[in-house]
Formats: C-alpha cells, sequence, structure tokens
C-alpha cells in the first residue's frame, strides 16, 4: 500500500535543469519511483555527460536540450518530448540561475535576465504542459522556489524578486487548476551543496560559516534532500496537497537569526 502511493510506473517526468545539482538528485528520485525521466539543459554537450553519469547508476533518462526562457524553444523541446517519450505527467521547474551584484551595480538587462529564466520561465513550460495535463484530469507541477522566495538577503534582488514571484505563481496555478486534479507546489530548498553555491560555501568564504551558525540541523542540505521531497510531490500521497510550498532547509526558516549553540540560554 505505502509502496504504491509512491509508485510513478507509466509517468513521464520533466525535470528542466536536470543535468546535475538539485535537479539531477530529483531526477533520480522520480526514475527510481519508476518514471519514465526526461532531463533539460541548456547544452546538448552538458547532456551528454549528464546521461553518463545517470547510466553510472543504472539510470536510463533522456535528454532536451532548450532554453526555458525562450518560448518557441519550449514549444519545440516538448513536442519532441511528447513524440519520443509521452505526454509530461510530472514538471519540475528547477532550472535556474543567481546574480549576486547588488541593486546599484546591476544592469536592468542582468536583472530581467534572472526574472525571464527564473520566474517566466516556468510560466512559459507550464503554460506548454498543463493543457494535456487538464484534458487528462491529472498532473503535477513542482516550481523550485527558495528561502529567496520569502526573504531578502543582500545582493540577490533579482534572484529574490524571481523567487518570491515564483510563490505566488504556484499559488496562483493552484487556483486556476487544482479543479481539473493538477497539484501544484513549490519547494523551498534551504542552504543545499551544489555548484551554485559553491562560490558562497568554499574557500573559507564567511557565508559558510552564517549558513553552519544559523541552520538549527548543522549542515548544507544536500541534492538528495530535495530529490526526496520532489517524489512526495510527484506521487498519489501528495493529491491533496496544493499551492503549497514546502521548505525543506534544516530549519533554518524556522529560526529567528540565532547562532546554533550560543544561544541555548533560558
Ligand atoms: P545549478 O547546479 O546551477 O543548476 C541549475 C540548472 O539550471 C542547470 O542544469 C542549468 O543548465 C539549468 N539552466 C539554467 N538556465 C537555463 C535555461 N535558460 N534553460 C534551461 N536550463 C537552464 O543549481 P542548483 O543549485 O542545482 O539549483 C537548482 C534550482 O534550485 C534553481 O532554481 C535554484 O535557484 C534553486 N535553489 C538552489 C538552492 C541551493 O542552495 N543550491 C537553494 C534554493 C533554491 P546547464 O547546466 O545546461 O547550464
Ligand atoms: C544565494 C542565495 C540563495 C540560496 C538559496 C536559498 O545563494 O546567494 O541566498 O540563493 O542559494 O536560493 O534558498
Amino acid at each position: 500500500m505505502i509502496d504504491s502511493l509512491f509508485d510513478l510506473s507509466g509517468k513521464v517526468a520533466l525535470i528542466t535543469g536536470g543535468g546535475h545539482g538539485i535537479g539531477m538528485a530529483i531526477a533520480k528520485a522520480i526514475a527510481q519511483a519508476g518514471a519514465k525521466v526526461c532531463v533539460n539543459g541548456t547544452s546538448e554537450e552538458k547532456l551528454r555527460k549528464s546521461k553518463a553519469e545517470f547510466a553510472e547508476e543504472g539510470i536510463e533518462v533522456f535528454t532536451f536540450a532548450f532554453d526555458v526562457s525562450n518560448e518557441q524553444s519550449v514549444d519545440d523541446g516538448i513536442s519532441k518530448i511528447e513524440a519520443d517519450v509521452g505526454s509530461v505527467d510530472i514538471l519540475v521547474n528547477n532550472a535556474g540561475i543567481i546574480k549576486r551584484v547588488p541593486i546599484l551595480d546591476l544592469p536592468v538587462a542582468d536583472f530581467k535576465q534572472v526574472l525571464d529564466i527564473d520566474l517566466v520561465g516556468p510560466l512559459i513550460v507550464s503554460k506548454r504542459v498543463a493543457p494535456a495535463m487538464i484534458e487528462k484530469r491529472a498532473g503535477k507541477i513542482i516550481n523550485i522556489c527558495s528561502l529567496m522566495s520569502v526573504y531578502g538577503r543582500y545582493s540577490v534582488s533579482a534572484y529574490a524578486a524571481a523567487k518570491g514571484g515564483l510563490k505566488l505563481l504556484t499559488a496562483n496555478m493552484a487556483c486556476e487548476w487544482a479543479k481539473y486534479n493538477l497539484q501544484i507546489n513549490g519547494i523551498g530548498p534551504g542552504y543545499i551543496a551544489t555548484a551554485q553555491t559553491a562560490p558562497i560555501r568554499e574557500g573559507g568564504h564567511p557565508f559558510n560559516d552564517l549558513v553552519m551558525a544559523r541552520t538549527p540541523a548543522g549542515r548544507w542540505g544536500t541534492p538528495e534532500d530535495i530529490g526526496y521531497a520532489a517524489l512526495f510531490l510527484s506521487s498519489k500521497a501528495s493529491d491533496f496537497v496544493n499551492g503549497h510550498l514546502l521548505f525543506v532547509d534544516g530549519g533554518i526558516t524556522a529560526n529567528f537569526g540565532y547562532v546554533a549553540g550560543e544561544n541555548e540560554v533560558h
């Protein structure tokens, strides 16, 4: 009974930006539950390497290069998925970029680029796959949000604007599509050890100390931590969860800025 709740056999999943980091862990978890998994990224070359990495663990994935921020490119990519693999049952909008530049130094074009990929991208891809889900009266959409969906932080204005928008785009999709048996939810990863966070985690960077001190679990998250949450939101076990933002963050959003170990006074 419990196993069948998480069985994704017969489903087709698309994970944007699924070639490494968080997206790759999500793709692995969903593939291990039995779904046929399509992995998207920006370049054929990078995707070839990712496919080989999946294969090392015995996981076969289908790869499709397209730019999530370009409507034509998304339409071509999804049409190919539909022809080669099948119509998408589970969409994970994971592709994203970040620019860590203070507002006064950030060119407006760069601000717009982050919004295009991190916010407009999920809209474009969802808009392309939702009609078939609505017709089937079944579908799961998971939008990868952030702590920055609800908090600001120095130097990440475009990212915070995009991820804050994505939280409410998630809510709005649920309001429009829940009646067709689509579940649309967000995941808010805390600080996860991936290529995206390498510049603020490695080489004795002070941000590493901040993450370690403020995260009650006392560690960075792993991509797998997010993969298992995505599996829950892809499965029957979450059929009445809708428009929710699930933080998977080692407790950092529960903490009012206290430093772990130093504030255990009462
Ligand atoms: P990552 O390792 O940098 O991976 C980002 C992925 O997005 C890459 O596969 C990249 O593809 C893809 N991508 C970027 N622009 C794209 C575009 N225009 N079209 C298609 N794919 C595109 O980052 P990550 O840390 O795994 O993050 C994954 C998601 O989680 C992002 O949305 C990020 O904002 C979010 N997140 C991360 C953290 C964290 O602590 N790491 C925390 C909260 C939220 P290429 O490899 O081809 O460039
Ligand atoms: C940064 C940001 C965050 C985190 C993540 C937190 O890297 O500078 O503060 O982007 O990576 O999104 O949820």
